[in-house]
């Protein structure tokens, strides 16, 4: 059974090509800054919003129409299964990226729902036998099911923290099973409603047991995997203890976790958290922590994750360039935490949506790469900065100065001039970047 069957292999043709089934950009060979796109870009399918949302919303039923969705039960996991290899296929995309759930049915009892992964881990060990398609990573999901409802490693109730914990365990070892590069924790409901009724220190004092048991379990079974923290600062919880990286790492560095764990940054969370992308990609980035991306976006004008497919090429050039300053992502890679629109119901969207969002950061590695090689805002930020490179900035740099020194300093000041920060003429500049790209130049 084939389920793209009127879909053929997609393949680069060019930014002229008018065959909306071929990339225009993204050319999996060529190479940038001495790197192949496929290499840089790391491009992962994500199980949940491609083979397993059906496109409800609060307000309406699912409208997706999915033809591997005609099959209940374990059927339809398996189906569902066919339908994602042939797309991978069809993408040519190394990776993709799951939660137990989205996989395999919840059986009644936790021992039923292990049987269903496995069933489903051994087929899929089947396809990756002759697939190029690898694990990224996969996560449980430890926040729809009603038991979460107050959480997971962080809940009041001491067996719904043994539940998760018994959730992880086995996604650690499918996570090794299936040869994972890194393992997600996203905490969906680790925060709280309402400080009224939470103690703050003791549930983060739980988490923080949480994630030093889920390393050791790692270290048992020898999964060497990289385990990543996705920050979100709200929805589901009105506040999350992983708001963004500058808190979730505060939170490692305070339990001694930071040497376990990278990020993995998604865009529409770093702009519900009132950061930019490149925000929270820098931060990681500056720290040594960037581990890999949920790579979607945002809508401007609403204030919750929407998941969209990436088209922003000012954004994802600005993230490319964070990417490639920071050599690239190891083990980490972009996946598309992204989902069609629920206009957008037929199975060709979810083709013409990768498309896009492989196109789109193809056009963002090559500006940022050419905005690296050109200096343009190493230049900028270097002579910004110059005040540093001697005499008493350089002295503050080196930590050979205190205050006694720079009040001296001050004193005998005549008159303090600052520069302008030119940041429309950088704006323009990149603008003129971005068109060059256009043109093919
Ligand atoms: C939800 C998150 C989730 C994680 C994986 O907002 O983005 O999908 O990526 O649990
Ligand atoms: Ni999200
Ligand atoms: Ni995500």
């Amino acid at each position: 059974m084939t389920y793209f069957s009127n879909i053929s292999n997609i393949k680069y043709e060019g930014s002229n090509s008018t065959n909306p089934y071929a990339f225009k950009f993204y050319n999996p060979e060529e190479k940038v800054g001495g790197k192949t796109m496929e290499d840089y870009l790391r491009f992962s399918v994500a199980y949940w919003h491609t083979f397993t949302e059906d496109l409800s919303d609060p307000f309406g039923a699912g409208t997706a129409v999915r033809p591997w969705d005609h099959y209940d039960g374990m059927d339809r996991a398996k189906a569902r299964v066919d339908a994602a290899f042939e797309l991978f296929e069809k993408l040519d995309v190394p990776y993709f990226c799951f939660h137990d759930v989205d996989i395999a049915p919840e059986g009644s009892h936790l021992r039923e729902s292990n049987q269903n992964i496995d069933t489903i881990v051994a087929m899929m060990k089947d396809y990756m036998k002759d697939s190029k398609t690898k694990l990224l990573w996969n996560t449980v999901n430890n926040f729809t099911h009603p038991r979460f409802v107050h959480g997971a490693g962080s809940s009041n109730n001491a067996d719904v923290f043994a539940y998760a914990a018994a959730k992880v365990k086995k996604g650690l070892e499918i996570g090794k099973e299936l040869g994972a590069e890194n393992y997600v924790f996203w905490g969906g409901r680790e925060g709280y409603e309402t400080l009224l009724n939470t103690d703050m220190k003791r549930e983060l004092d739980h988490l923080s047991k949480f994630y030093h048991m889920a390393v050791a379990y790692a270290k048992e079974i020898g999964f060497d995997a990289q385990f990543l923290i996705e920050p979100k600062p709200k929805e589901p919880t009105t506040h999350q203890y992983d708001f963004d990286v500058a808190s979730g790492y505060a939170f490692l560095q305070r339990y001694g976790l930071q040497n376990h764990f990278k990020f993995n940054i998604e865009a529409n969370h770093a702009t519900l958290a009132g950061h930019t992308f490149e925000h929270e990609l820098r931060y990681a980035r500056v720290n040594n922590i960037l581990g890999s991306v949920d790579a979607n976006q945002g809508h401007q004008l609403l204030g919750w994750d929407t998941d969209e497919f990436p088209t922003d090429l000012y954004a994802t050039t600005l993230a490319m360039y964070e990417i490639i300053k920071n050599g690239g992502l190891g083990r980490g890679g972009l996946n598309f935490d992204a989902k069609v629109r629920r206009g957008s119901f037929e199975p060709e969207d979810l083709v013409h949506a990768h498309i896009a969002g492989m196109d789109s950061f193809a056009v963002g590695l090559k500006v940022a790469q050419k905005l690296i090689d050109d200096q343009v805002l190493d230049n900028v930020i270097e002579e910004r900065y110059s005040s540093f490179d001697e005499g008493i900035g350089k002295e503050i740099e080196d930590g050979t100065t205190d205050f006694h020194k720079l009040e001296e300093h001050a004193l005998n000041l005549d008159g303090i001039q600052n520069q302008s920060g030119r940041l429309e003429y950088i704006k323009a500049t990149i603008n003129q970047y971005l068109l060059k790209a256009y043109a093919g130049a």
